[in-house]
């Protein structure tokens, strides 16, 4: 089925123009003025609405087996949600279980992500290590399109990677050509803070934030990227939820490292009185790690976003359910970790980042699409509105206005923690590798129709790293052990 999108403004990371977009067989065949109508194509009418590369969420958790429960939002309803709010790709995490065989989890990931209806990719998470570890991520790399590997430096107990971890997996990837990325909170001190303020007599869920603090993320954020430096691996910090996090991304990229960071939607937007909510239903249901943070933290975040030190913007998608988060009723350490979003974060970053001034088209599309694409190297395929990418994309109702409520939302949770929130600009069309997958607010999906995308390593960039990091290792000095005597014998050997 091809289809014209007709009269919108192209908007991508670089301009914004008037143009008809073509699409046939899945790809974007076309962009220009007046494009005819195709025999049999269908139109979609964009006057007066922008055309811009649909959203890629670069982190997601769908049904993660995770606390003792499993993440309410599937792959298929997951995957819905997003399009159903502007998003065309995410990507997930496989997240083996300590002495798991990493290839196993990743099969088992792959199985589940099956029944997704829109594109999908994974980032591999390293929570152990020996020698079958190193040989599947350069198994994974090789020949199944994995570039990003990922460290929870929390968890303590469960999927937490230590220093010695970290240093074994990020010294691989930049021998493979990927990409490591950090969910950086000191988990020794979170573990230790959980355990005194519980025995203080703080049970509830005040006191999570107090038990992660920002001191604890910005600790963790500046050992990984200090690792990386040494190593010379180009590192990614998952959701910064906070200014020591993104002090130490800036500082490392003022020195030149290659350093990244994401920030979630929901750390943008949500301050942490939330957690002081007596109803336990609504302050549980935003427990998530690391944890909402003061408006002081958020404006700083703002800044990350709009100076480019932050390039992406992500959800960490991971629903649980009343029900799920009552597990933690007595013990705030208890309550699975995780909220949703997916379905938002195009509207609330329009809303909040363009509408306001802070962010210009360009740079949404930038930080809610195309940074990751090149990121995580599946651009110009994903990310873009150009001859030959995939036909990913979302036809943008700057007028629409709507109120987000979990009554209304697609995804598969209980609650909603941008509810009540009225947007203005959310997705009228979105076009899933070419196919309308939501229009006049209804979803149109097909299980199983989203695909697997590969992403393949940096090759040249790591190639130009070894090189460099070859020139610094310092050489060995080379010393005469020769006793003196004989020394002295073969010198005045030379002289004659
Ligand atoms: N944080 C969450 O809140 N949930 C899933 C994993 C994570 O790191
Ligand atoms: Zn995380
Ligand atoms: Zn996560």
């Amino acid at each position: 089925m091809n289809i014209l999108i007709k009269g919108g403004t192209v908007v991508t990371a670089e301009r914004s123009w008037r143009a008809d977009v073509l699409c046939a067989d899945g790809k974007i065949q076309e962009i220009g003025s007046d494009i005819e109508l195709p025999k049999g194509a269908d139109i979609v009418d964009a006057g007066g609405q922008y055309v811009m590369p649909g959203g890629i969420d670069p982190h997601t958790h769908m049904q993660l087996p995770f606390m003792g429960t499993v993440a309410s939002d599937d792959f298929e309803t997951g995957t819905a949600a997003g399009l159903a709010g502007g998003t065309t790709m995410i990507i997930d995490f496989v997240i083996p279980n300590p002495q798991q065989n990493v290839m196993e989890a990743y099969n088992q990931w792959r199985e589940w992500a099956e029944k997704s209806v829109a594109d999908y990719s994974f980032h591999v998470a390293i929570t152990w290590w020996d020698e079958t570890v190193s040989a599947d991520m350069e198994t994974l790399v090789k020949e199944h399109g994995v570039n990003s590997f990922k460290h929870f430096m929390a968890y303590k107990g469960a999927i937490m990677a230590d220093d010695e971890i970290l240093v074994n997996s990020f010294s691989k990837a930049i021998e493979l050509g990927a990409i490591v990325t950090c969910h950086a909170e000191n988990g020794d001190l979170v573990y230790a803070l959980q355990q005194k303020i519980y025995d203080m007599g703080i049970t509830g869920p005040e006191g999570h934030p107090l038990s992660r603090p920002p001191e604890v993320e910005g600790e963790a954020a500046n050992r990984a990227i200090r690792i990386a430096e040494v190593l010379g691996v180009p590192i990614y910090i998952v959701h910064n939820s906070c200014r020591q996090s993104l002090e130490a991304i800036t500082r490392a990229r003022n020195e030149g490292q290659r350093v990244y960071g994401e920030v979630l939607a929901g750390h943008l937007l949500i301050d942490d009185s939330v957690y002081r909510n007596k109803d336990f239903d609504f302050a549980a249901a935003h427990v998530m790690s690391p944890p909402f943070r003061s408006p002081d933290h958020q404006k700083e975040l703002w800044h990350g976003l709009q100076s480019g030190n932050l390039q992406t913007t992500a959800t960490d998608h991971c629903c649980f359910c009343a029900p799920q988060k009552a597990a933690g009723k007595d013990d705030f350490r208890l309550i699975p970790n995780g909220t949703g979003g997916i379905e938002n974060r195009m509207e609330v970053l329009w809303h909040h980042g363009v509408s306001t001034g802070r962010l210009t088209m360009n740079e949404y599309v930038a930080v809610t699409s195309t940074n990751a694409a090149k990121i995580f190297n599946i651009f110009p395929r994903k990310g873009s509105i150009s001859v030959g990418a995939d036909a990913d994309i979302v036809v943008w109702d700057p007028e629409a206005i709507k109120t987000i409520s979990a009554k209304t939302h697609h995804q598969n949770v209980d609650y909603n923690i941008f509810e009540g929130m009225e947007v203005k600009g959310s997705a009228s069309n979105t076009l899933s590798r070419g196919k309308i997958v939501f229009a006049d607010g209804k979803l149109n999906v097909e299980r199983g129709a989203g695909r697997y995308v590969d992403r393949p390593p940096f090759a040249t960039y790591y190639d130009a790293m070894k090189k460099r990091a070859a020139v610094k290792q310092p050489t060995a000095v080379k010393r005469d052990t020769r006793p003196k005597r004989v020394a002295m014998k073969k010198k005045s050997v030379i002289k004659r």
